[in-house]
């Protein structure tokens, strides 16, 4: 027993430790959110909550991640593959320009996609609203806090001198939405829930009813196939909010809302579901509300906190630390940010928050964060707030796998498999191929087809792209069965081009036709803006890719040899990436003159990121192109556009310019809106602003950050490949690297002082150091540790 003792010693410290929130993982204001980019996102990975601190009514938007309208629908179009040969054709003699405007006619998904109601989109589920009822209530001593590392946001202000402090939180242990009020002074107020209209058709609105201590929401979606002036009959979402009070107090109903009457203590629980997967949302939501109201709130708390910290605590960064900075109200950090770049812990605090975003926006069983994560503030959502396939549903998993959040690659599996039946079809429709293909828009509804703009809508490099993300958690996991499980889905990707691919017989390669590089435009000699091509050089990049994952999965699978013979075959027939007259990289197979040469889609560099195939080692010369061309593009961009720059730059060694892309990225965003023209940045809650506020662009600074820190993509680890000077001095415990292990480090004065890695998996890991291969084999369990 002797062994036990200091154990117990060491817990009952950490627990004093865990008392106080850590100034550098949280974010503050000294005032409520004026703008709901200001308010503090709060989620479980399946519902979420963001309250805007208000003083005399305080608003809480309520999401579900799957509040989706829309339907199953078939948009492939049948006419489509009777023009395939034409546009081949035209593209084949370099009269791209007809090709596009004959796919404009004959080679978009049938009906209005993403316009269309079908389609569909996320949206809200409802507000929840506590009113106080005192209009000129005046706060003193106000802050509101968002700790990161207890998933708790928390307002306190005093008002006539008393007391008063709210908290909010979604539950990671009990799966509802639990808030918590306190104060001196017996207060009295409302609760009740409340949907924005869409201006346009209403019948979305729910039924809100009160009864004993609780409030009903119950509404249903449009699903697209209601006849004129019929109720809607899609997508049904409910939540049931129930006010509990510990210590006494009286709860009268009024129709919709619930009156609240002189309480100290006041618990609201929320939970919130849709039946999407086919659930009696009554009867779950019913019980989750039973088991939680049977817990104290100190109970739920704990046991909520324990929970989410499994996963947040794996990781910790250390880049040093400004205590007069930490000490601001968030608006004003941004804003000082943007003068004086020193702030160290902004950083590793930008870090942790792609984390915590990413812990609380998806988790297994549920779906993956779509372009806003789970949070919508309306009906009508940006870009429907749904899966777009060209980069942001990709970027969303960045921070995932180094992160040691693993498991959240889960959701996306799960959900990459779910379009694979859907996806063969519109394989079979569009380009009479087999395996399964689908483009830029993902919804909740199994759509694969092409958009309905050409111009953005014809990339089809789409599940390639996914499967890459695929075949890397096996590679940081090394877990077979995962391999197993996905090797039919990634088989299939492989199978499409392996029918799809056509010989370009101007030179000989094998080309992806029509496609895209996603979204840019160039310019042909005839004077014709023109967005489709054959074969772009990102096809080019992402198909090798693949075509090398499924041949690597079949030899370790001992699968398949033959079909992975095939796509080493054609894979030596694509057309290499290459560099332009102008030093470049080439975006297209030819040097056409760009329409906007500062695109925010950097697509040709896919290969130095997330890809490998351009590197600073094995590529220099193909390194120093995309140097070049990354030096064009400029750095000024849409809020994603920006995170991908900081991965470039990383990927590149340049820690400068990484951090100076961090710095942009970190340009303070005051208002809401949609206008990008002058680039992206940060709003005050830290969401990243496109903008709109979109979450790719926090999960790919997150990533840009952690990929300064450490790379491991070459089958050698690299600690502080891309270092800035503003980071000098650090340390970073428990991010993953490739092949299944954890690593710690420390550095000083720009130089690594210490690693140690532990093994996972049984592994042989490779360290690159001052020129040196360092080589560790380890079994499962062990550790290897250097010092200098
Ligand atoms: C892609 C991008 C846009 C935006 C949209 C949601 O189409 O090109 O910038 O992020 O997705």
């Amino acid at each position: 027993m002797k062994h036990l003792l200091p154990f117990a010693f060491a817990l009952s410290l950490v627990a004093c430790a865990q008392k106080q929130a850590d100034a550098s993982l949280s974010i503050h204001f000294d005032e409520p959110a004026a703008i709901w980019e200001a308010t503090f996102p709060l989620g479980n990975g399946r519902i979420g909550l963001m309250p805007d601190g208000g003083v005399s009514k305080e608003t809480y938007v309520l999401n579900e991640s799957s509040v989706w309208s829309g339907s199953v629908q078939d948009a492939d179009n049948p006419e489509a593959l009777a023009s395939l040969p034409e546009i081949r054709k035209l593209l084949f003699e370099g009269r791209n320009d007809e090709a596009q405007q004959l796919m404009y006619r004959t080679f978009t998904c049938g009906g209005p996609g993403s316009a269309g109601p079908k389609y569909g989109n996320y949206q809200i589920l409802s507000n929840l609203i506590i009113d106080f009822d005192e209009a000129d209530a005046k706060a003193e001593e106000y802050r509101r806090e968002l700790d990161l590392d207890g998933a708790l946001a928390t307002v306190s202000f005093k008002k006539d001198g008393e007391k008063v402090k709210r908290e909010a939180f979604a539950s990671f242990a009990d799966d509802v939405a639990v808030i918590w009020l306190e104060s001196d002074k017996p207060q009295s107020f409302s609760v009740s829930a409340e949907r924005p209209t869409d201006g346009r058709d209403n019948r979305h609105l729910p039924v809100c009813t009160a009864e004993n201590t609780t409030v009903k929401v119950r509404g249903t979606l449009q699903s697209g196939n209601e006849r004129r002036g019929e109720p809607f009959n899609g997508m049904k979402y409910g939540a049931d909010i129930r006010v509990v009070l510990p210590n006494g107090g009286a709860i009268e109903t009024d129709g919709a809302s619930l009156k609240v009457k002189d309480t100290k203590k006041a618990m609201i629980l929320v939970a919130m579901k849709t039946n999407y997967r086919g659930d009696d949302i009554d009867k779950v939501m019913q019980e989750q509300i039973e088991k939680a109201a049977a817990k104290s709130y100190a109970q739920l708390k704990n046991d909520h906190q324990q929970a989410f910290r499994e996963k947040f605590r794996r990781v910790s960064v250390d880049l040093g630390h400004k205590p007069e900075k930490e000490a601001m109200d968030m608006t004003a950090r941004l804003q000082a940010f943007a003068k004086d770049k020193d702030d160290p812990s902004l950083a590793s605090l930008y870090y942790q928050f792609g984390r915590y975003l990413l812990i609380s926006s998806t988790r297994e069983g549920a779906l993956p964060p779509n372009l806003q994560g789970l949070w919508a503030n309306g009906v009508r959502t940006p870009w429907n707030c749904d899966y777009h396939l060209n980069i942001n549903l990709q970027m969303n998993m960045w921070p995932a796998e180094k992160g040691n959040l693993t498991e959240l690659l889960l959701p996306l599996t799960d959900w990459v498999e779910q379009q694979v039946e859907s996806g063969r079809h519109t394989a079979q429709v569009f380009y009479g191929a087999g395996g399964w293909v689908t483009h830029i828009l993902g919804n909740l509804w199994q759509f694969t087809s092409p958009g309905e703009g050409v111009s953005w809508g014809a990339t089809n490099t789409a599940a390639a792209w996914l499967c890459a993300h695929l075949y890397q958690h096996y590679l940081y996991t090394q877990d077979k069965d995962y391999l197993e499980r996905i090797w039919p889905t990634m088989k299939e990707a492989a199978q499409f081009f392996v029918d799809m691919l056509v010989e370009d017989p101007r030179n000989g390669y094998l080309v992806t036709a029509p496609t895209t590089s996603p979204e840019n435009v160039y310019i042909l000699p005839n004077g014709a803006r023109c967005s489709v091509c054959a074969g772009s050089t990102m096809d080019n990049q992402i198909i090798r890719e693949l075509f090398t994952n499924v041949i690597s999965a079949a030899g370790i699978l001992e699968t398949d040899a033959e079909f992975a013979e095939t796509l080493a075959k054609k894979r030596d027939r694509l057309m290499p990436t290459a560099i332009g007259p102008d030093g470049r990289i080439l975006e297209w197979p030819e040097p056409y003159e760009e329409a906007e040469p500062t695109h925010r889609h950097v697509s040709h560099l896919y290969g130095l990121y997330p890809a490998n195939e351009i590197t600073v080692l094995n590529t220099p010369e193909l390194a120093d192109a995309a140097r070049k061309t990354l030096e064009a593009r400029g750095d000024i961009s849409t809020g994603w556009s920006m995170a991908w720059k900081m991965n470039f730059w990383a990927r590149l060694h340049d820690g400068e310019h990484a951090f100076k892309l961090f710095t942009d990225l970190l340009r303070p965003i005051v208002d809401t809106g949609m206008n990008y023209s002058n680039g992206g940045g940060t709003y005050p809650n830290l969401f990243c602003g496109h903008p709109p506020f979109q979450i790719d662009g926090n999960f790919g600074g997150s990533a840009g950050i952690a990929e300064m820190l450490l790379q491991s993509q070459s089958g050698c680890i690299e600690f502080i490949p891309a270092l800035p000077s503003a980071w000098k001095d650090g340390s970073v415990k428990g991010m993953c690297v490739e092949g299944g292990a954890e690593v710690d480090f420390t550095w000083k004065d720009s130089q690594l002082t210490s690693f140690t890695i532990r093994a996972t998996q049984d592994c042989t890991q490779k360290v690159s150091l001052d020129g040196q291969i360092l080589e560790y084999s380890l079994q499962k369990g062990q550790s290897a540790t250097w010092q200098k």
